[in-house]
């Protein structure tokens, strides 16, 4: 393949679900994947879908199976003080989040990618991206020891925080907004049935907890750890004995334990790079901006981005139209800020900052109180839980 409309780099749910949504918009895509399909499906992520996600997997052709297997669920808990308080989502928004895992999502997606015989080179080694303030951008790349070169219209960078796309802006052009915190999660996945029927955010003296599921026997549970964590250090024993020390005594003796099937340990930062569109590459999902996962919105950015990119696409293929590609940087950025400020204040808000001096605990202590206290503060986090609108 030597020329093509669109080359998207990355295979990860950004990368796949453009690739879909523009297959059922009739443009010609390339997908070009650094790992292996294994590897891809290998790592454990999100879990929770707006239902703006949710929209897009449908009209992408690929929500048979999440629409059996997700769970839908109308609240969510915060659990401070041993106190139990749930954000009733369908009272406070009339809406609802979806779980269904980032894998689910990403194995879905390939089925329908293999089914519709657009290609999707795995294992492309060194892709390489030139000419992208040219009207015809150049990828190069080496697959099975063979250096190989495509021109395209488009690019769509969707190759996640360390991926080439971001790297390949200016530096000069660039810029980076960032926040690394004092801390990381560490999760583990296994065959248990959940705690509760929904997830439940915990913000405890000895850290943070989040319990959530991938189904009604497969259980993701998530401790704050420490920068200097080692998983060889966290056996399932000591994870399990932690966790339980963090659950509230109504769920104490509901934990079911098993053997992990994964186990690792995650960084949080917050992070934006400015702008997301470099001549005729187009910055879409992790590859432009990362979140603290506390809030669940890494996933669901990179369902918005792919929105408006592929919105742009099909006016600039199908109408002559440049005017979506042109307002993309900043219709993604506008929404990207937004998630941005929520995941922050999540992160805030539920976890323990070592050191932290004694104003910011009290600070913390209000924030929660008021919350609690009130329906306007439980409704503005119940509408960016859910997702803002597109
Ligand atoms: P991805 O990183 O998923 O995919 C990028 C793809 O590009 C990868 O397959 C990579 O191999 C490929 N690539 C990279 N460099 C390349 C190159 N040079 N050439 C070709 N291909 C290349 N989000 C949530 O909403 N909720 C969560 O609970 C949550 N938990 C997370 C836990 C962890 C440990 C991590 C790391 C992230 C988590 N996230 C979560 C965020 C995560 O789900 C991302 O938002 C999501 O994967 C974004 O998808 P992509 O933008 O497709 O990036
Ligand atoms: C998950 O199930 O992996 C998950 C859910 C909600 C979050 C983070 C992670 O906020």
């Amino acid at each position: 393949m030597k020329s093509v409309s669109v080359v998207i780099i990355g295979a990860g749910p950004a990368g796949l679900l453009l690739g879909q949504l523009l297959q059922t918009s009739g443009i010609e895509t390339v997908i070009l994947e650094q790992r292996s399909p294994d590897y891809v499906l290998g790592r454990i992520r999100a879990g929770v879908l707006e239902q703006g996600a949710v929209s897009l997997m449908r009209q992408a052709g690929c929500s048979e199976r999440m629409d059996k297997e997700g769970i839908v669920h109308h609240g969510t808990a915060l659990m401070v003080d041993g106190q139990m308080h749930r954000i009733d989502f369908q009272d406070l928004t009339g809406t609802s989040v979806l779980v269904y895992g980032q894998t689910e999502v990403t194995r879905d997606l390939m089925d329908a990618r293999t089914a519709s015989g657009a290609p999707t080179l795995y294992e492309a080694e060194d892709v390489s991206l030139s000419d992208l303030d040219s009207p015809r951008p150049t990828v190069r790349f080496r697959k099975d020891g063979i250096e190989q070169t495509i021109t395209c219209d488009f690019i769509a960078g969707c190759d996640g925080f360390h991926g080439v796309s971001r790297r390949s802006i200016p530096a000069h052009i660039l810029k980076t907004y960032e926040r690394v915190y004092p801390f990381g999660w560490l999760g583990l996945l296994s065959d248990t049935p959940p705690v509760d029927d929904e997830l439940i955010y915990i913000n405890h003296p000895r850290g943070f907890a989040l319990c959530s599921m991938r189904s009604h026997s497969r259980s993701r549970y998530y401790l704050q750890c420490g920068l200097d964590e080692k998983i060889k250090d966290w056996s399932d024993e000591r994870f399990w004995d932690a966790l339980q020390d963090r659950l509230p005594a109504s769920h104490q003796d509901r934990l079911v334990r098993g053997p992990s099937i994964e186990k690792s340990i995650a960084p949080l930062r917050s992070f934006v790079a400015e702008p997301m569109r470099y001549g005729q590459l187009f910055l879409a999902g992790d590859a432009a901006h990362i979140v603290p996962p506390t809030g669940a919105k890494g996933l669901n950015l990179a369902a918005s981005d792919v929105y408006y990119l592929w919105k742009g696409l099909e006016d600039f293929y199908h109408h002559g139209q440049s005017g979506g590609l042109e307002a993309y940087a900043g219709k993604a950025l506008a929404r990207v800020w937004k998630a941005e400020r929520f995941s922050w204040w999540m992160t805030t808000m539920l976890h323990q900052f070592p050191g932290q001096p004694a104003f910011e605990s009290k600070m913390q202590q209000a924030e929660l109180a008021y919350l609690f206290s009130s329906r306007a503060a439980m409704t503005a986090l119940a509408e960016n839980y859910v997702g803002l609108p597109y």
